[in-house]
């Protein structure tokens, strides 16, 4: 059980501690990079030590984000001492990969916005209302009153683009939209971040060809989804994007994509646009948001599809 903090608690923590380690979520997306980042700038302008790790290949995509050269990935076995060990975004301890391992630190902090939170760390900071993890930073650094600089800003702002779907999804409040106003006040440039995330390699788009030749929609329409076989898998190809393509079909209620990543080990992303998908997804170890959530089932792809959509059925009976 973690104790729960507030932002000035959380403020204090980073204060008191020198030397940190900041950990993003494995399958990395913008927010729990840009987040993290955002903070590692934020806490180096005050003469913090800062080791940045995720335990994971970071997507070609984000290459663009100021810093993000910094991140290693530790190797098993490895030790590092810390002051705190700090968990961006993930709601679970195995989100974090072997950081949980590797560091020993006198304590862990976790800031989270999943409301599927486990409560792992020592410390939380958990805004399940705000629509990411950098909208919760955001409000961190003005607590701490720490300078906002143009590469602290362009962080941020790609974390609150990544969760919303570039501002278009349910949890866009005013505040994520006053909070990205703010920040361009700081020279972010929207179309530059938009330029970079929306771009893609040759590769890619002729994978989600491949992809897509697998539609099949089940109960009548309301449910949709798209696999990648292991033989089409490549982890250098982005394809977080692909299960938009099965989600904004007309009727369809639950949309899937199935990867089968190794041997025995498929990943699974759900979306909806009205069920509570992160149920189904924590009831398989997984977790996330109400209309987004994501699991790993440790079989291969067709033993995978077969256990999660029989869950999903239940729903249809
Ligand atoms: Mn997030």
């Amino acid at each position: 059980m973690s104790k729960i903090c507030t932002l000035a608690e959380t403020g204090e923590l980073l204060k008191k501690a020198e030397k940190m380690v900041i950990v993003s979520h494995i399958s990395p997306d913008g927010d729990t990079l840009g987040s993290s980042l955002a903070l590692m700038h934020a806490l180096r302008s005050l003469g913090k030590e800062v080791i940045m790790s995720v335990d994971d290949d970071i997507p070609a995509v984000y290459s663009f984000l100021p810093g993000i050269r910094e991140y290693r990935r530790f190797t098993e076995g490895e030790r590092i001492e810390a002051d705190l060990l700090i968990v961006i975004d993930a709601s679970s301890a195995d989100r974090a990969g072997n950081a949980m391992d590797v560091v020993q630190a006198s304590s862990v902090l976790n800031i989270d916005h999943h409301k599927t939170n486990t409560y792992f760390a020592d410390y939380l900071y958990l805004d399940s209302y705000a629509a990411a993890t950098a909208e919760i930073i955001y409000s961190l650094l003005q607590e701490m009153d720490i300078a906002i600089s143009t590469d602290i800003a362009v962080c941020i702002y790609e974390g609150l683009y990544t969760d919303t779907g570039s501002f278009k999804y349910s949890n866009t409040t005013s505040k994520t939209l006053k909070t990205a106003a703010d920040l361009l006040q700081y020279n972010v440039n929207p179309s530059f971040i938009s330029d970079n995330m929306e771009i893609k390699s040759r590769r890619q788009v002729e994978m989600l060809g491949e992809v897509l030749k697998t539609l099949t929609f089940l109960h009548g329409g309301k449910v949709a989804y798209i696999e990648i076989a292991p033989e089409l898998y490549d982890h250098n190809i982005d394809t977080d994007t692909f299960i938009s393509y099965p989600r904004y079909i007309e009727g369809v209620e639950i949309a899937l994509l199935f990867k089968q990543t190794e041997e025995n080990l498929t990943r699974v992303s759900f979306r909806s646009k009205e069920t509570d998908v992160s149920k189904i997804a924590f009831s398989f170890g997984g977790g996330g948001h109400q209309k987004a959530s994501g699991c790993s089932i440790h079989a291969p792809l067709k033993e995978a599809e077969k256990t999660v959509l029989k869950a999903i059925g239940k729903l249809y009976e």
